[in-house]
């Protein structure tokens, strides 16, 4: 019993289209793997955090050293592969959480294939298919912004969230919805603006937008709540919503009325979850965020987004939304209805292809117990 052999690879994989947000533009996805072994099962995992400090404080090099110095020999030395376990016995420490989700998603796809049942159903969730959406990142120009979406709406897609930050923002909603006045159509500003701000936020509530993704920093309830109390559109939480914690608070001084869950934002599932059953107690809807993850972090997202909550469009894409090539099989494809069905098999349910792996692996290092 316990995990044996841990496995954390490094790879870097190219986008078929940049992805831009108000942190700046990438042209590639670099990420965690992480494998846990335990009696011949293995389980994969994978670590959100990127190459820099922008979405939060964490890095694939922070994420790395804490997994290697902290996380890793905690699971090593501990005679079980229990992942509510690992997150009891290392509740107490602090800070980096996608670090940790990435390991304890690993250690959740292991325990779904030991004990033969999905990922999902574990969960408890309920869905067959969740609800798919497209988040489309700041382009060139408008006409370029209104093509892709323009694609993306033709392709099925039945939600489009569009970035904006300072000066791609009251007037772009305008041209696409001039364009598009019907779709169902959200903005995320990535912590881009101030409290100094409010005036003009107040009038994206023109553009029956479905919610206002975190306009103000990560660090911010208050904020957030002032500009909530004088605007229609609905808030939704982000980067703030790091914990249970941070989201009871929000919640008390009515600083959104929506919560994006990302299961490495706040540090695993076992913290998503109750995020999940606080917000459905309170009523409040969550959706599944994303972060560009591959076909593991995806699958694993898929999952969670089956639970009964999660009742708003999620930012979960095909795979060839983001890459040439996934790193799982089968790929995820949009069904006719708009949504990406939840694999049946055991664990994730999709094949990590190990040879798509290898060809982009930067690092490798194998731990044993
Ligand atoms: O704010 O939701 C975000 C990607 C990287 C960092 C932050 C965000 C995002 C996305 C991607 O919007 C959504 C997806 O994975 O499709
Ligand atoms: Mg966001």
């Amino acid at each position: 019993m316990g995990v044996e052999r841990i496995e954390l690879i490094q790879v870097e994989i190219p986008y078929l289209h940049f992805f831009e947000t108000s942190f700046g533009r990438e042209h590639s996805k670099s990420c965690l793997l992480v494998k846990a072994f335990s009696e011949g099962v293995v389980g994969y995992g994978e670590v959100v955090a990127e190459r820099s400090p922008l979405y939060s404080y964490e890095t694939t090099a922070t994420a790395w050293l804490m997994l290697e110095e902290v996380f890793i020999p905690d699971i090593l030395a501990a005679d079980s592969e229990d992942p509510a376990s690992f997150y009891r016995r290392t509740r107490s420490l602090k800070g980096h959480p996608m670090a940790r989700a990435g390991l304890e998603l690993a250690l959740w796809d292991l325990a779904s294939k030991k004990r033969g049942v999905s990922l999902s159903r574990l969960y408890g969730g309920d869905k067959s298919e969740v609800v798919s959406g497209v988040s489309v990142g700041i382009q060139d120009s408008p006409e370029q912004l209104l093509r892709r979406i323009q694609d993306f709406l033709d392709e099925g897609y039945p939600r489009i969230k569009i970035k904006i930050k300072p000066d791609w923002d009251v007037r772009i909603c305008e041209t696409v919805r001039s364009r598009f006045p019907d779709i169902l159509l959200q903005v995320d500003a990535n912590a881009a603006y101030t409290l100094a701000s409010l005036p003009l936020l107040k009038e994206l509530d023109r553009f029956q937008l479905q919610m206002l993704e975190q306009p103000f920093s990560d660090q911010d309830l208050w904020d957030h709540s002032r500009l909530q109390r004088e605007m229609q559109t609905p808030i939704c939480l982000d980067e703030s919503a790091k914990s249970l914690d941070w989201v009871r608070q929000a919640h008390t001084l009515e600083s959104c009325r929506i919560i994006n869950i990302k299961v490495g934002r706040v540090g695993g599932i076992v913290e998503a979850r109750k995020i999940h059953n606080f917000c459905r107690e309170q009523g409040v809807p969550v959706w599944c965020g994303g972060m560009l993850e591959t076909g593991i972090g995806r699958a694993h997202n898929v999952h969670l987004a089956s639970l009964p909550g999660f009742t708003l469009s999620n930012d979960i894409s095909a795979s060839s939304r983001y890459y040439a090539q996934d790193l799982v099989e089968p790929e995820f494809a949009l069904t006719d209805e708009g949504t990406i069905r939840v694999p049946e098999g055991l664990g994730i349910g999709v094949e990590p292809r190990e040879d798509r792996i290898a060809a982009c692996t930067l690092r490798r290092e194998v731990f044993l117990a």
